[in-house]
């Protein structure tokens, strides 16, 4: 075995938030890859639209820098426990990694998953308390538990012996003891030279594992990892070794590296370094890239399970093809095929109807990114709730559970616990820190899906939940929907002011005057249990008698608008969310009045302990 001594590769991991990406854009800034007068901005490394749209990071990046002569390849990775699938499959690359822990909040509970992960791989660790310039920081309790979790995770003894640091990301400061003025990162870029082990290579014919995906549109397909044994060239012939254990040959294009934000193309790349190639056509994410004189496969990328489902079909609402441009089956199948590629946590199986797909993920959020990206594609479907997928083992109905961890004022724990009981929540720890307080909860996923926007709203936006799949455990029966019933249009045509405002009498609105509607679409929430329908196409009887009242213009009260998230966590199971680049419309699945009086049993939206107030 030999080492190379001028490579370095990290994987920095965190709980969601916890400043990974800021940090990257610090090292990327200060390792001085950009010209002086670049203008690069902030989050460098977050460049898909969504995640500049939602300030967090889905899909793990490489980049790379180099400091005193050595070439530090570093992974970006996501922090939300929805894209972890990420995290799984790029820490292969590494050999050490960078744990943030947020100076305020602490360890959280992907804190642990990551770590875990880390340890378990035996990758050696440097854990950085970031943003201590917050006020309220409590730096020895947050190193103290962060010890602690070593003490539970760790695999051998020398994996407890780790470094820390102090930084704040966001000023680009990092500090050996605390109290010390920091003046660069400098600290974070020399403890990894120590610490982190250089890479092992091993001589012989090439072998390298495909971890990531990118695509261009001259270069196609390519294909990223890290090599592990000999070396690879342009034009070099090289045999993919699929799951499947077949093998195909294909001549490499182009080799690249990594240094910032570019690629750089090499004449040709050695073990331990981390590449992008181009050329193979047929390549997947845990396919083995090997020479031909000894095509072995290394050992594929384990994912953890999908967790929550849901359908995605064909649009069949009277509004069809009126506003996508890919609406077909063919069309959904392809994009869902192109998907699976990169996407390892997703699934996606054929249903009964020809139609319909079953798509599994790892959340409500990663299906939602999902669901986003293809309607800005240009593509419409329909999708249904998204549920908690549930199995049998042993003859047993088991359901996922998950640990849920809030953070808020003390004053939102009596109306937070209710809450959660309701849902088959189970408080496991409350800590309270002054005002605040954290609360720890185990709960069924399909207690959870919905939580969030009751959470914000009871909690008047003080409060951060976070959730993590725990484990299987035996089905606890259905949750009771607390949802109120809806109001459905009953005719199709354009919603006018005074038909709404009758509306508005049942309870809320979801559509502005001049929207067109179709029969069976959702228009608003009753403030009672059963649906109804309500025409908001009406306009007023003409009279011929003049009253002084009745003609003052009408004030509408503004609709309540939802966002994909929250559409999805409101519908029903007999409800569908229509969706398309330029709408998201919900809707009953069966459109007619007489359609859905004929098909009581379909209808479960009205919770049986409620029937009662009719
Ligand atoms: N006060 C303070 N804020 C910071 C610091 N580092 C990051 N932040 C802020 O924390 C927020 C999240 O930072 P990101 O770098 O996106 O966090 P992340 O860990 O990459 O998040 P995900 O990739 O979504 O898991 C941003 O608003 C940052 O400006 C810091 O050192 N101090
Ligand atoms: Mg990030």
């Amino acid at each position: 075995m030999n080492y190379r001594n001028d490579i370095r590769n990290i994987a920095i991991v965190a709980h969601v938030d916890h400043g990974k990406t800021t940090l990257v854009d610090a090292m990327l800034k200060q390792s001085r890859i950009f010209r002086d007068n670049q203008e690069v901005g902030e989050l460098i490394m977050d460049s898909n639209t969504l995640e500049r749209e939602k300030g967090i990071t889905i899909m793990a990046k490489n980049t790379a820098v180099v400091y005193r002569g050595v070439k530090i390849n570093i992974i970006d990775t996501p922090g939300h426990a929805d894209f972890s699938g990420e995290v799984e499959r790029v820490i292969n690359m590494a050999d050490g990694c960078l744990l943030l822990v947020d100076a305020v909040e602490g360890p959280m509970p992907q804190t642990r998953f990551v770590l875990r992960h880390a340890l378990q791989r035996g990758l050696k660790t440097i854990v950085t308390i970031n943003k201590i310039d917050r006020l309220n920081t409590r730096i020895p309790e947050v190193v103290r538990l962060t010890q602690d979790l070593f003490l539970d995770l760790a695999v051998n003894d020398d994996q407890l012996d780790f470094p820390i640091l102090y930084a704040s990301a966001k000023d680009g400061i990092a500090v050996t003891e605390l109290g010390e003025r920091g003046t660069d990162i400098s600290p974070i870029f020399e403890c990894i030279l120590k610490n982190v082990p250089p890479p092992q290579i091993e001589n012989g014919p090439f072998q390298m594992l495909v971890s990531n995906l990118d695509y261009d549109s001259h270069k196609g397909r390519i294909a990223i990892g890290r090599i592990w044994r000999g070396k690879v060239a342009s034009h070099d012939t090289v045999v993919t070794v699929r799951a499947d254990g077949n093998a195909e040959e294909h001549e490499v294009a182009e080799v690249f590296t990594y240094l910032g934000l570019k690629r750089l193309k090499v004449e040709e790349a050695e073990a331990g370094d981390i590449v992008a190639v181009t050329g193979i056509e047929r390549v997947s994410i845990g396919d083995t890239l090997a020479s031909p004189d000894m095509p072995q496969a290394l050992p594929r990328i384990q994912i953890g399970e999908p967790t929550v489902e849901m359908t995605m079909g064909v649009n069949t609402s009277p509004f069809a093809g009126r506003e996508g441009r890919f609406s077909t089956t063919r069309q959904l199948r392809e994009r869902l095929d192109k998907e699976l590629d990169t996407n390892l946590s997703l699934r996606v199986q054929d249903t009964e109807s020809p139609d319909t797909f079953l798509l599994r993920g790892r959340g409500e959020l990663h299906l939602a990114i999902l669901i986003e990206t293809m309607r800005r594609d240009g593509y419409e479907f329909e999708i249904s709730r998204p549920e908690a997928i549930t199995k049998v083992i042993n003859g047993k109905l088991m359901e996922p559970v998950e640990v849920l961890t809030i953070d808020t004022k003390n004053k939102y724990i009596g109306v937070l616990t209710e809450m959660l009981s309701k849902r088959q929540g189970k408080m496991m720890d409350m800590r309270n820190y002054e005002d605040n307080v954290r609360l720890v909860f185990y709960i069924p996923t399909k207690g959870l899906l919905g939580f969030r926007s009751s959470f914000l709203t009871s909690t008047r936006g003080e409060g951060i939940m976070n959730t993590m799949f725990l484990s299987y455990e035996p089905c606890l029966g259905e949750i009771v929907s607390t949802r109120d019933g809806v109001l459905v249009a009953s005719e199709q045509g354009v919603a006018i002011t005074y038909g709404l405002n009758n509306a508005q009498e049942r309870g809320l609105t979801f559509i502005e005057p001049g929207t067109q509607v179709y029969e069976g679409m959702i228009v608003g929430l009753n403030s009672r249990s059963q649906d109804i329908p309500v025409n908001v196409c009406k306009e007023k009887k003409k009279t011929n008698i003049r009253s002084s009242t009745s003609d003052v213009a009408i004030k509408l009260t503004p609709p309540l608008k939802m966002s994909l998230e929250q559409a999805m966590d409101f519908i029903n199971r007999d409800e569908l969310l229509e969706v398309t680049p330029k709408s998201i419309r919900l809707r009953k699945r069966l459109l007619t009045y007489s359609q859905r009086l004929r098909n009581i049993s379909v209808v479960k939206a009205v919770p049986p302990e409620k029937v009662g107030r009719r």
